[in-house]
């Protein structure tokens, strides 16, 4: 126990501490002793008392809580050996944004959609479905089956195949709702860590910087393929079947399905094929992220040509899907997996297992986002109109990418700026370097991810000035 002392005050004591047994003895009073001071009367206090003994006269100040702290040691945490943890480099660039004052800040950090006024959106098909779900008095809060909502499913699963797909039809596809995309990619990694046989998975450089995250969790190994290549700032094609063909037989292959993060180059239909072909033949089984369907082409069909052409061919595979931008859904968390299997016997079993997986990991998905997507997907009127929406959000994506490249170009900004035009979905891989991007955030208050990647859905009409003025003059004055 740690005790501190406090000095008396009375101008007829000299004083001195008690020794930390002495007030053991003095200070049994039953109640938490805070803080005390204690004098002992020498002799010549003693004369004035009147003489006698020593007299011992312990004086309790009893403070207030607050000073607590001051009065004792530092406390100590168990967890004080732990190291600081960075930021996410992707969802921190959020964070430093937020704390940034300056009122010119630009984020094009995070793929999150703004408006050309620079403001978050709700869809308005999302706005009416909810306000149905909520004046539906016959709707409750019950816990969701393990799987997830199933009419959801069912929906999800026709959204990303086509209703008529026969894989759809043979039945030999499970889906299962998940927690978004990186829910639904998290319980495919788990299940395949732990029943798929050769437990590699190659994914392409650069990806989303969280896949290289997720799969080690779930004890998959993580290896790479080639994919961009910056000399062209385009698909390096040759290098990635190279890379692919070196990869043993079996080894899991993820694949974005359109608008690949961070670079925005997709592989074109026919080299699809080829891709398809040699991972077929190579016996590896394809994994999926579809974060993005809707949101490269503005067509929810035409975006889905890969994961399509892959399913119909017999042969297996896994699906993560996101509704976070293509609905606007983002904190809603609302996503599924399906794993299209050979057989619709096999899709049972697989099935089982996910519950197996899903249960201990949060027993049960959230309901209102599934009842969202559901509703919309269920009502013609309604993905009529979510699909005019999401033209209109992929459309003015493309139309940035147009005001951005001609006012680069007006401006005679050093460099060729076409890739800002040919790449795809939500995000432009600029060719930027680290030290241009700190540089930008620096004296411009742009905020985007350390590797470049600048998001058009966060760029409107009124800021493009700004970030190609920030753009210019790293191009110039920064290697
Ligand atoms: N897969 C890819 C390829 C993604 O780009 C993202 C999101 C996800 C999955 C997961 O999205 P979800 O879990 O929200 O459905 N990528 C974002 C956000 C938009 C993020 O990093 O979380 C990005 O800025 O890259």
């Amino acid at each position: 126990m740690v005790l501190s002392f406090l000095n008396c005050t009375s101008s007829q004591t000299r004083h001195r501490p008690l020794t930390h047994s002495s007030l053991s003895s003095i200070h049994s009073t039953g109640r938490p002793l805070i803080s005390s001071a204690a004098c002992i009367l020498q002799p010549e206090d003693k004369e004035q008392k009147g003489g006698g003994d020593i007299a011992v006269r312990t004086v309790f100040f009893f403070l207030p809580l607050p000073t607590m702290a001051s009065a004792q040691a530092m406390p100590i945490s168990v967890w004080e050996k732990l190291t600081e943890a960075p930021e996410d480099a992707i969802l921190g660039v959020t964070v430093a944004y937020n704390k940034d004052p300056n009122p010119v800040k630009l984020n094009l950090g995070v793929g999150a959609y703004r408006t050309d006024e620079g403001k978050p959106l709700v869809l308005e098909v999302v706005r009416q479905a909810e306000a149905r779900l909520v004046a539906d008095r016959s709707r409750y809060k019950e816990y969701l089956p393990i799987v997830g909502l199933a009419a959801f499913n069912k929906l999800s699963k026709e959204l990303a195949f086509g209703a008529d797909h026969p894989a759809v039809v043979a039945n030999r596809i499970t889906t299962v709702q998940g927690l978004s995309g990186t829910g639904s990619l998290r319980v495919g990694a788990e299940f395949m860590g732990q029943h798929y046989h050769t437990p590699i998975i190659y994914v392409p450089v650069p990806t989303w910087g969280n896949h290289n995250k997720i799969f080690p969790k779930a004890g998959l190994k993580v290896q790479s393929y080639r994919y961009y290549d910056p000399a062209t700032r385009g698909l390096n094609f040759t290098g990635m079947m190279e890379d692919l063909k070196a990869a043993p037989d079996g080894a899991i292959i993820l694949l974005h399905v359109c608008a690949h993060n961070p670079t925005g180059v997709d592989p074109l239909p026919e080299q699809w094929d080829a891709i398809r072909q040699l991972i077929r033949a190579k016996g590896q089984f394809p994994f999926f992220d579809s974060a993005y369907q809707g949101f490269a082409s503005g067509d929810l069909d035409a975006d889905a040509y890969a994961l399509r052409s892959f399913a119909a061919d017999g042969g297996e595979l896994a699906l993560a899907q996101s509704y976070a931008k293509n609905m606007g859904l983002y904190g809603e968390r609302v996503g599924a997996l399906s794993m299209v299997c050979a057989t619709a016997a096999a899709a049972k079993l697989v099935e089982g297992q996910l519950k197996l997986v899903i249960r201990p990991m949060y027993s049960s998905p959230p309901l209102h986002g599934a009842a969202i997507v559901a509703t919309v997907l269920s009502e013609e009127k309604l993905l009529h109109d979510w699909k005019a929406e999401l033209k209109g959000m992929a459309d003015r994506i493309i139309e940035m990418r147009h005001k951005l490249y001609d006012a680069l170009l007006q401006r005679g900004t050093p460099g060729d700026w076409t890739h800002i035009l040919k790449q795809i979905g939500m995000f432009t891989f600029t060719g930027l370097t680290k030290p241009q991007v700190d540089f930008m955030r620096e004296k411009y208050h742009v905020y985007m991810t350390g590797d470049g990647r600048i998001s058009m859905a966060g760029l409107s009409t009124a800021t493009v000035p700004h970030l190609v003025n920030a753009i210019d003059d790293a191009v110039r004055n920064i290697a």
